[in-house]
């Protein structure tokens, strides 16, 4: 199996990229790549080269399996585009479906580029903590410009063909034919059309383009992210520096960043979040119930939200719910977050107006008859959700998929209330769901592999990151963010302040506090899920578990929406509410909870953390998740942990697990009564901690 087919035709090399899946550019491809370039210019009949991808698209850029030995590569892809741009025949890249990173910079080292419409062009090493090492922070910004290059690589976020035409980043877009028009602006080069160079210094270099270098290094080095910085810095010598002392200083970069713990978590969470949506992507189609039409129960905040995905995926959507008032409210919310797309450029506005046709709603149960598909989101009790899921039961073909976007109820429960099972499995979306990624697959005891299969795969279609969970009070996320709230209750009682933790986790890297999210989430709704967990015995119903949240509850003070809560809410500010120490203490001493003086931001982040990355085990032990990586794909996607960290499971592992059983035991000792900290998690991180040890063996 060749990497790269060869051919020849009216004076034109065809060299095709066909490496699957995606034309991942490795070592060996890459010396393929020149090995045809070099026939190409040895080949007298050739007046020059249509350079493309086979399959799926163009190339998905460097093999990121490769970085983990970095100190073994060479700058292999800057010599390739180094010797394309010196051939002394014009090589026009033919880019359909994709060019992203390693890809864009082979493209740019072309001497034209001709894309199909649609097509998705970027420099996303930054997501990875690395910088385009192939050349393109040289060629880039003598292409388009030291502000769209700047933009393009310090946000890492693909463009289309047509805006990447726009800013010259490509010479033409095509909307068929493509390798016809690529061989026609061969043809144009070879017989006297310039091309634009980009291996040389620019003639003059701007003011702008010098002030915004600036701009960019007095930016970078507040985000404190080395990816960034180093970035501004290989863009400032190619405006500056002698071409090859400038590449000299990119791979040199490269290497550096290829090094670092935060490129090395955000290339764990790169493969873990593939990992973890992998049954997306395997099942065969003709294994997939086929899902054409969507029905959303509850036009609430989720079931807007849910319904928003869906239109946006290009389904069509019926939107139901018990009153004409909700109805209304929940499609006004929807053309809300699809003009929120609008303006944020994730659609065009005639998308958007396409999506919202595709909307109907109404009123009676029973015009969910035709959807294949099926998401009950009413209000979180358990009784309601049995009814809808039991009437739905009677209501929908024999093929159709039930799902319930339950955040806390047992989906078994929900799913014997309907006389099929089988076809039965939970999705939990994330509010607000048209913007959360993470979306957890709850598989039922009952439910199908074929219904599991095709869940996932609708999760891949509209874009979410699937996580797949066993039926346990919580799934994944929220079984793990008890241990979290738990903690943080705990320390309030003690004598920390809210302020004090909120700062400690947010200076770790949270994107949020505990007791803001609280604060903006609900208290209420906090409270309630923990007494109904409490009344079930899920959690613990020792009184002091999460007093703090349900006792301000009971005092009315649920947070933002009623002006009071961990804090005094006054406008955007957060400010300490008056009587908080006292009540706190009074509290803490009816449960014979001793206080402290002080309590170090150290002690706040390892019992928070630790007590999530506790269940966390607890959880892999019940097989409620497959591995570790799923977790950190949950935390990092759900919940606001920092990703160059990793997620919880990946930052134990860095930490060393002796270290995680070490303070583990110290809290378990120090908190006898809380029995979460009790020995049986232990067991699974020693488990860990001895399969870890036989694999250094
Ligand atoms: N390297 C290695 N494996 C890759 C890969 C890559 N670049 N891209 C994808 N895969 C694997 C992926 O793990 C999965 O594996 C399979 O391919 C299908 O992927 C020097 C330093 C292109 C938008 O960041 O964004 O170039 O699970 O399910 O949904 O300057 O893949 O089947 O075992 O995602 O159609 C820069 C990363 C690299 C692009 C396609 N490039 N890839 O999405 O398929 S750094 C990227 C993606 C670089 C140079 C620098 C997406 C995609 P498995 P998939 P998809």
């Amino acid at each position: 199996m060749n990497l790269v087919n060869y051919h020849t035709k009216d004076a034109i090399a065809y060299v095709a990229m066909a490496k699957a899946p995606l034309n991942a550019l490795d070592m060996d491809m890459i010396a393929a790549l020149h090995e045809a370039m070099d026939r190409a210019r040895r080949d007298s009949a050739v007046l020059g080269v249509v350079l493309f991808g086979e399959a799926r698209m163009f190339s998905a850029g460097a093999d990121i399996r490769e970085f983990d030995a970095p100190d073994t590569l060479r700058p292999a892809l800057q010599e390739l585009c180094s010797a394309i741009e010196c051939l002394c025949k014009p090589v026009v890249a033919a880019i359909h479906t994709c060019a992203l990173g390693g890809a864009l910079e082979l493209a740019v080292g072309c001497h034209a580029r001709i894309a199909m419409i649609g097509s998705r062009l970027g420099l996303p090493e930054v997501s990875l903590g690395l910088l385009p090492g192939g050349g393109g922070t040289q060629r880039v910004p003598r292409l388009v410009g030291t502000t769209q290059a700047l933009q393009l690589m310090i946000g890492g976020k693909p463009i289309d063909a047509a805006q990447a035409h726009a800013i010259g980043l490509v010479d033409e877009v095509v909307t068929s034919d493509l390798l016809a028009s690529a061989a026609a602006a061969v043809i144009r080069l070879a017989t006297g059309a310039s091309c634009r160079v980009t291996s040389r210094l620019p003639a003059d270099v701007s003011s702008e383009s010098l002030a915004e270098i600036e701009r960019r290094r007095t930016q970078t080095a507040r985000l404190s992210t080395p990816a960034q910085a180093a970035i501004v810095e290989c863009v400032d010598r190619a405006m500056k520096h002698a071409p090859e002392d400038a590449l000299a200083f990119e791979w040199r970069e490269l290497i550096k960043l290829m090094h670092t713990p935060q490129s090395r978590a955000l290339r764990h969470l790169f493969f873990a979040e593939k990992e973890a949506a992998r049954l997306s992507t395997g099942a065969a189609p003709e294994a997939l119930v086929p899902i054409r039409r969507i029905a959303v129960v509850g036009a609430g905040t989720m079931g807007s939200g849910i319904a928003t995905c869906f239109l946006a995926a290009g389904f069509p959507v019926v939107l139901l719910d018990v009153a004409d008032a909700a109805l209304e409210r929940g499609r006004d919310a929807i053309q809300r977050a699809l003009d929120a797309g609008v303006r944020r450029g994730r659609w065009s506005c005639a998308e958007s107006a396409n999506f919202i046709d595709r909307l109907t709603t109404a009123t009676d149960l029973e015009e969910a008859a035709s959807a294949d598909l099926v998401i009950e989101a009413v209000f979180e009790n358990l009784s309601l959700k049995r009814e809808v899921m039991q009437r739905l039961g009677k209501i929908v073909t024999h093929d159709a998929i039930l799902a319930t976007n339950t955040s806390t109820l047992n989906v078994d429960e929900l799913a014997a209330a309907t006389s099929r099972p089988s076809q039965v499995i939970g999705m939990h979306f994330f509010s607000p769901a048209h913007v959360m990624r993470l979306l957890e697959i709850v598989n039922g005891r009952a439910t199908s592999p074929r219904v599991l299969a095709t869940a996932m795969a609708i999760a891949h279609r509209i874009g979410k990151q699937a996580v797949v969970s066993g039926v346990c009070y919580g799934f994944i996320g929220n079984r793990m963010l008890e241990g979290y709230l738990r903690e943080t209750d705990l320390l309030l009682l003690e004598g920390a302040s809210p302020a004090q933790i909120d700062r400690a986790l947010e200076a770790f890297g949270m994107a949020m506090g505990p007791c803001r999210m609280l604060d903006m989430s609900g208290v209420d709704v906090s409270a309630r899920v923990v007494e109904e967990a409490q009344r079930r015995a899920d959690v613990s119903r020792d009184g002091a578990y999460r007093l703090v949240c349900r006792r301000l509850h009971a005092m009315g003070r649920d947070g933002q929406k009623s002006g009071v809560g961990y804090y005094r809410h006054d406008g955007q500010k957060l400010l300490p509410v008056d009587d908080q120490t006292t009540l706190y203490a009074s509290w803490a001493a009816e449960f014979g909870i001793a206080r402290r003086s002080s309590i170090s931001d150290d002690e706040i982040v390892h019992r928070c953390l630790l007590a999530s990355i506790n269940e966390g085990f607890r959880i892999i032990d019940e097989r409620v998740a497959s591995r570790e990586g799923d977790i950190d794909v949950v935390w990092t996607n759900g919940y606001g942990f920092p990703r160059h960290l990793g997620g919880p499971m990946y930052q134990a592992r860095q930490w060393g697990l002796p270290y995680v059983i070490a303070r583990l035991e110290e809290f378990a000792k120090r908190y006898p009564r809380e029995p979460s900290w009790a020995a049986a998690p232990l067991l699974a991180v020693q488990a860990a901690a001895n399969e870890t040890t036989r694999s250094t063996a």
